[in-house]
């Protein structure tokens, strides 16, 4: 396996028409999740994936997994829990600059992930571990089985790439979410918050202390997002800015980030420069919120070079 991931997968409910979701009658049913949008995102790639969940016994669950399965993502590590639903989320798009979302999550199956979920061979095989802070926002067991992954990963030197995806609404509060995005970036190889991630994490302080503030805690690779201006790159003996693609009309930035980790690994995989990672990173992040829908504006990496190629010209 190339990249290990471990978080929730939801059916998405999407409304047919643009404004207020209480207006709108009928619906399409997607699926998303961060860590199957980077799973999927890096397959479309060329690399293999594995994602390691719980999902219902019921009628979402089954189309979740034929989907994910079809997007060749390795789904052997996902347990189906024959008591609690797969979880539900609506993603509202009132128009480009607000777009809302709401969860029916609480209690699901993912909610449940514990330890025993978790097989030390398939981590320690694995090039990268991938987590989220979604994931420890969900439930204690959750967290739990988040820190015990990563233990397994330091213990079998394979690297933790952590994306805090703070989603405000998982936490009980803010000091929590502070304090374990904190606890998992100490323990994560390459961090890719997004500034104002930073910001909610740390406080008003500069892009390059930010930086820091990861560095000098034990991430060897530090990437801050800035949305549409394009990414700050940071390691212990180089820094840079990429800015990002001129999009022509961003139609869904939901799972952007997504897919600049996507982007972004499969740089790291080939052996590119951070610098080279970082603007594939942008360019699958740009595509990405051209296409309504989490995954499906994910490109192939024929796509990505005529992309890259036709903003040069
Ligand atoms: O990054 C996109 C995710 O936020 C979306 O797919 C849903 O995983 C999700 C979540 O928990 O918000």
């Amino acid at each position: 396996m190339d990249v290990v991931t471990i978080g929730e997968s939801m059916a998405l409910f999407t409304p047919n028409t643009e404004g207020k979701m209480r207006y709108a009658n009928t619906f399409s049913r997607k699926f998303a999740g961060a860590e199957t949008n980077i799973a999927i995102g890096l397959q479309r790639l060329g690399y293999q994936t594995g994602w390691i969940s719980r999902i219902g016994e019921d009628e979402l669950g089954e189309a979740l997994l034929s989907f994910v399965r079809g997007e060749g993502v390795d789904v052997s590590q996902v347990t189906r829990d024959a008591s609690l639903p797969t979880g539900v989320y609506f993603k509202e798009l009132r128009h480009e600059q607000d777009v809302r979302v709401y969860y029916y999550r609480a209690g699901s199956a993912a909610s449940q992930l514990s330890q025993k979920d978790i097989d030390e061979k398939y981590i320690a095989n694995a090039r990268y571990l991938h987590v989220t802070g979604i994931t420890p926002a969900l439930s204690e067991t959750c967290y739990e089985t988040i820190m015990y992954a990563i233990s397994l990963a330091n213990k079998h030197n394979v690297p933790v790439v952590f994306d805090p995806n703070i989603r405000v609404k998982l936490w009980s509060s803010k000091e929590k979410a502070r304090e374990v995005i904190k606890t998992i970036a100490k323990r994560a190889d390459i961090v890719l918050p997004g500034v104002s991630e930073a910001q909610y994490i740390f406080g008003d302080y500069t892009i390059s202390e930010y930086a820091n503030f990861f560095l000098e805690n034990g991430p060897s690779k530090v990437v801050l997002k800035e949305g549409s201006k394009g990414a700050h790159y940071f390691t212990k003996n180089e820094s840079g800015f990429v800015p990002s693609f001129s999009v022509d009309r961003v139609v869904d930035p939901v799972g952007a980030g997504d897919g600049f980790a996507a982007g972004f690994l499969s740089g790291l995989l080939e052996g590119l420069s951070m610098e080279d990672a970082v603007t594939r990173g942008n360019a699958v992040g740009a595509m990405v919120t051209m296409v309504n829908g989490d995954v499906e504006g994910l490109p192939s990496m024929e796509e990505i070079h005529y992309f890259i190629q036709r903003d040069k010209e």
